[in-house]
């Protein structure tokens, strides 16, 4: 039940409806065990193939369920990341199907942070009012609807949002990897490539750490790389936990990873170590790149990156002569997802200089992954709606974002500007995690209507009028997700225990309904099995099979290496130059731009990233996972022991942390695997959410020192363009 304070009237209605779950058999984290136990040694174990939700990767698990309770899970061994095995969020962030901080109700706010709990009928009844009001007055374009996108929200969110007449769907691909995106998509048509890592022999990562941004297969494939003898290089500011791996790690100074990538082009076109043939047949626009290369010496790139000229050369040549089994891997949030004003066109140079390589499609090379053939519902008995009209906003201001994407962040600056009247959150806690929040909170504010649909009391629930509550990814069908990579495949989340809270819903049946009382209930009038049924069609396979299997991976259509294909740019080929940029106004061809702010002698870069046991925000109110935080200190912020010592600090001291937006009080821990300009700050805490009791004031959140920002390419959120200065403090 949420603990926020509830009106007196909301109150009694809360303390009957947890009396009414406590006896529905509402069980926390310990007791969840020792139900099992109960349960006895002989009881019957189902194994249910299923899929995790603790991050983005989506890797197939087996839950076992004993006595209607999940007591176990194993990673599945068909599913190509997890191959077997889950990390250690998998197993942890199971539990919060037992939390005792779930949401449990549908509740709306009555007062500052101040929430009634009402019925699924007044919610809907409400919220579509308000929306068809809203659309009345303001048009739909005032209507937006953001979402972490996984399985089912793919599907439900853009038609449903369609379906009121806006085309304002997006992702939270905007603080991740909307710069990437738009680079790679610019450049060779998909938003990334996968790597066919376990057969590389030359290896480059920048600002991507395996051993933290954890994926199964992704460690297993670079272990089996370096078992065959395979270089492997990061770039980074820090050392992170891939290092165990690596043979080389490259300290470069943050943000300047496009000086570093356009030398080592210059390298290989000045040694003749770029591949000519692939160039010739797949690419366009060399001639021109090649001419802007030429200043972008080592010489050149040494001055702003901090890397020696000779590292530079020999690591160029050396990738030069390893190629096709020589690779930048794609990368994901770290250096060029999300963070600088360069980040996009960096991320176009290292899609060129696999290019160079002519490593696409090559065994140990970059990897266009292939897509299953999956079905869809028949369009005469279940319509579309109509495409709306008025294009996504953010679409006109950021012309090279990946459509798909959009700019999540424009739903804020509209609604500060007055434009934008309504906001759904699905799975998504943008307040805290999108962009500064402060803005976040006021833009809001500002809003008619916000609906967060969650599991539990978010920053973004918080701020919201309605707060929708979800099942569990542990209590529910999912719509089936394609796997695309070198053997396509499928999978399938699937319900493992009953709903243990009985008035939470999952969210195909929470769309479907809305829609309804919103009046557009002809486009979800249709089960989510009939759904999954249409899209099984043309693979043969029925729904009985997938359900026992979870994972079903299609090895008959495996893609074949060694042959290139047409891409999905303009112009089919790798796009050395663009049109697409200069019909945008942008330069068609990649060249050096600095970082928007840069560090002075007494003050330094911020820069964060991921740790393994944990996911965003999500997973900071799960206590076990929370626990290895406190046993190891983990919310620390790292320093280099020089910069320390010139301000007097010592490993474990308090230091107060001020920037343009806040300032903050953490302590320090003193490492020489950090850059002296640049401060880490790992990046899953800081919640402030009173209802999040485990979670809530350990470390601090990234977000608040991040200036609310656009890269003017992708429209990212720029987050590591942030200056702060530190002074050691009393605490
Ligand atoms: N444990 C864990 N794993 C996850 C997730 C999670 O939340 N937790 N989330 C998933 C998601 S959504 C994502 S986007 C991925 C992210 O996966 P990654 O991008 O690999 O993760 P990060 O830790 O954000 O960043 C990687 C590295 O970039 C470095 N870096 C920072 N600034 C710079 C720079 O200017 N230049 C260079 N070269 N390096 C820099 C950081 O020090 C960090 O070590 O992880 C996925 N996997
Ligand atoms: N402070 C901070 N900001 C970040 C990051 C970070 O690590 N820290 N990472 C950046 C990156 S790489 C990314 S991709 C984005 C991620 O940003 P988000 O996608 O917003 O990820 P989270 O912050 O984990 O928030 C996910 C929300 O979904 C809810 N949720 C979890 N499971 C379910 C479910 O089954 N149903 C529903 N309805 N809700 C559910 C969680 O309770 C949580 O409120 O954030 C970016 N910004
Ligand atoms: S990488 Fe870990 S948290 Fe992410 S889906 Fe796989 S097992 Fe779950
Ligand atoms: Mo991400």
């Amino acid at each position: 039940m949420v603990d926020t304070k509830l009106s007196r009237r909301g109150f009694i209605k809360a303390s009957a409806a947890t009396a009414a779950l406590a006896s529905a058999g509402t069980v926390g984290f310990n007791e969840w065990s020792s139900e099992y136990v109960k349960a006895g040694a002989n009881a019957e174990i189902k194994e249910i193939p299923s899929t995790c939700n603790a991050c983005s990767s989506k890797c197939g698990m087996i839950g076992h369920v004993k006595n209607g309770r999940l007591w176990k899970l194993t990673g599945h061994p068909d599913h190509p990341y997890s191959k077997g095995k889950l990390c250690a969020r998998g197993h942890g962030y199971a539990t919060v199907v037992y939390s005792q901080d779930r949401l449990t109700q549908p509740l709306k706010r009555v007062g500052e942070k101040k929430f009634e709990p009402i019925t699924w009928e007044q919610a809907y009844k409400e919220i579509a009012e308000k929306l068809n009001k809203i659309i009345k007055e303001h048009g739909p374009q005032s209507v937006a609807l953001t979402e972490d996108p996984r399985a089912s929200g793919k599907f439900y969110s853009p038609r449903f949002i369609n379906a009121l007449g806006s085309s304002n769907y997006y992702t939270h691909h905007v603080v991740c990897s909307n710069s990437r995106d738009a680079g790679f998509l610019h450049t060779v048509g998909v938003t990334a490539t996968s790597a066919d890592i376990s057969n590389a022999k030359y290896i480059m990562f920048i600002g991507r750490s395996y051993g933290d941004g954890i994926r199964p297969s992704s460690v297993q494939a670079l272990a089996s790389a370096k078992d065959n003898g395979a270089k492997i290089v990061i770039v980074d500011p820090r050392l992170n936990n891939t290092g165990n791996l690596a043979t080389e790690w490259l300290a470069i100074r943050p943000g300047t990873d496009l000086a570093l990538v356009l030398a080592m082009s210059h390298v290989l076109i000045k040694e003749n170590l770029h591949d000519i043939e692939f160039i010739k047949n797949y690419t366009i626009g060399f001639e021109e790149y090649a001419k802007e290369l030429k200043k972008y010496t080592p010489e050149w790139a040494e001055k702003i990156t901090g890397l020696p000229a000779d590292a530079i050369t020999r690591i160029s040549m050396d990738m030069g002569k390893a190629k096709p089994k020589a690779l930048i891997e794609q990368s994901w949030r770290g250096a060029f997802g999300c963070n600088y004003e360069n980040s996009t066109e960096t991320g176009r140079a290292v899609a060129m200089f696999n290019a160079l390589l002519g490593n696409y499609q090559q065994k140990g090379g970059s990897i266009f992954g292939g897509k299953p053939s999956l079905g869809k519902l028949n369009k005469e008995k279940h319509p579309n709606p109509k495409e709306p009209e008025a294009p996504k906003a953010g679409s006109k201001e950021f012309p090279i974002a990946y459509p798909n994407n959009g700019v999540a962040t424009i739903v804020a600056k509209e609604a500060l500007e007055g434009k934008m009247k309504a906001a759904i959150y699905y799975h998504s806690n943008a307040a805290l995690g999108y962009g500064n929040p402060k803005v976040m909170k006021e833009a809001l504010s500002k809003m008619d209507l916000v609906v967060a649909i969650d599991v539990q009391m978010s920053e973004t629930a918080q701020l919201a009028h309605y707060v929708l509550p979800e099942v569990t990814y542990i209590e529910r069908d999912e719509v089936i997700e394609g796997l695309s990579g070198k053997i396509p495949g499928i999978a399938f989340r699937q319900q493992m225990v009953e709903k243990v809270h009985p008035e939470t819903k999952p969210i195909h049946e929470i769309y479907t309904e809305l829609a309804k009382v919103c009046g557009v209930g002809q486009y979800f009038n249709f089960s989510l099995d009939e759904l999954n049924e249409a899209m099984l069609a043309p693979t043969g396979i029925t729904y009985k099979q997938l359900r026992e299997k979870g994972t079903i991976m299609f090895p008959n259509e495996e893609i074949t290496l060694g042959k290139m294909k047409e891409l999905k740019t303009p112009s089919g080929k790798v796009e050395f130059y663009s049109e697409t940029y200069k019909e945008a106004g942008f330069k068609p061809i990649v060249e050096w731009i600095e970082p928007k702010v840069s560090p002075a002698d007494d003050s330094f870069r911020l820069i964060t990233g991921k740790q393994a046991i944990h996911s965003h925000t999500q997973t900071a109110n799960i206590p076990i996972l929370m626990q290895i935080t406190k046993d190891y200190d983990l919310e620390r912020i790292w320093i280099n022991p020089i910069r320390a010592k010139a301000l007097g600090i010592k490993d474990g001291d308090m230091v107060e942390l001020k920037s343009s937006e806040a300032t903050s009080k953490i302590r320090v821990k003193l490492t020489e695997r950090i850059h002296p300009e640049a401060i880490f700050v790992p990046s899953h805490y800081g919640i402030t959410s009173k209802d999040l009791k485990t979670g809530q004031g350990i470390g601090f959140g990234y977000m608040e020192h991040v200036p609310f920002d656009f890269e003017k390419w992708s429209g990212a959120g720029n987050i590591h363009e942030v200056i702060v200065k530190v002074r050691k403090v009393n605490g």
